[in-house]
């Protein structure tokens, strides 16, 4: 909730990384404090929002969680162009997809003019249950 005369920051954000990595269950726990053992492939991509009110502001997040599946991967430009800030993910387990999440790293440093800002905030996300806040 929004507290009462505080500044409002409304805030895309995506994200990316290869299958299975775990991004929606990122999505659901930091949206709704909830994990699927058997959740299902993102098809396309799915569109989450939160409110994180902080003592300075209050961030309205709008949450583009992204398919892994590389059939979907042209798709992607559409939901981080004009994100605030990328959080891409990859499994500890997976070499694989470590190098697909460098790639990832690479195509949005590529694609800088479709970001919001010239720095964007990248981070690498291990394959664990931890609860993400991205503040900029
Ligand atoms: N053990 C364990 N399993 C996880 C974790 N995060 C996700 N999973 C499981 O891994 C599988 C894939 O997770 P998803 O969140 O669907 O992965 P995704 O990156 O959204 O996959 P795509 O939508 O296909 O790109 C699901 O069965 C989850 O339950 C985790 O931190 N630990
Ligand atoms: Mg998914």
């Amino acid at each position: 909730m929004a507290r009462p005369g505080n500044k409002i920051i409304q805030a895309k954000l995506v994200l990316l990384g290869d299958m299975g990595t775990g991004k929606t269950s990122l999505a659901l726990r930091f949206v709704k404090g909830q994990f699927y053992e058997n959740q299902e492939p993102t098809i396309g991509a799915a569109f989450f929002t939160q409110v994180l009110s902080l003592t300075e502001a209050t961030v309205k997040f709008d949450i583009w969680d992204t398919a892994g599946q590389e059939r979907y991967h042209s798709l992607a430009p559409m939901y981080y162009r004009g994100a605030a800030a990328a959080v891409v993910v990859y499994d500890i387990s997976n070499k694989d997809t470590f190098a697909r999440a460098k790639k990832w790293v690479q195509e949005l440093q590529r694609q800088g003019e479709y970001l919001q800002y010239k720095k964007t905030v990248l981070l690498f996300i291990l394959f664990t249950f931890s609860l993400v806040y991205v503040i900029f």
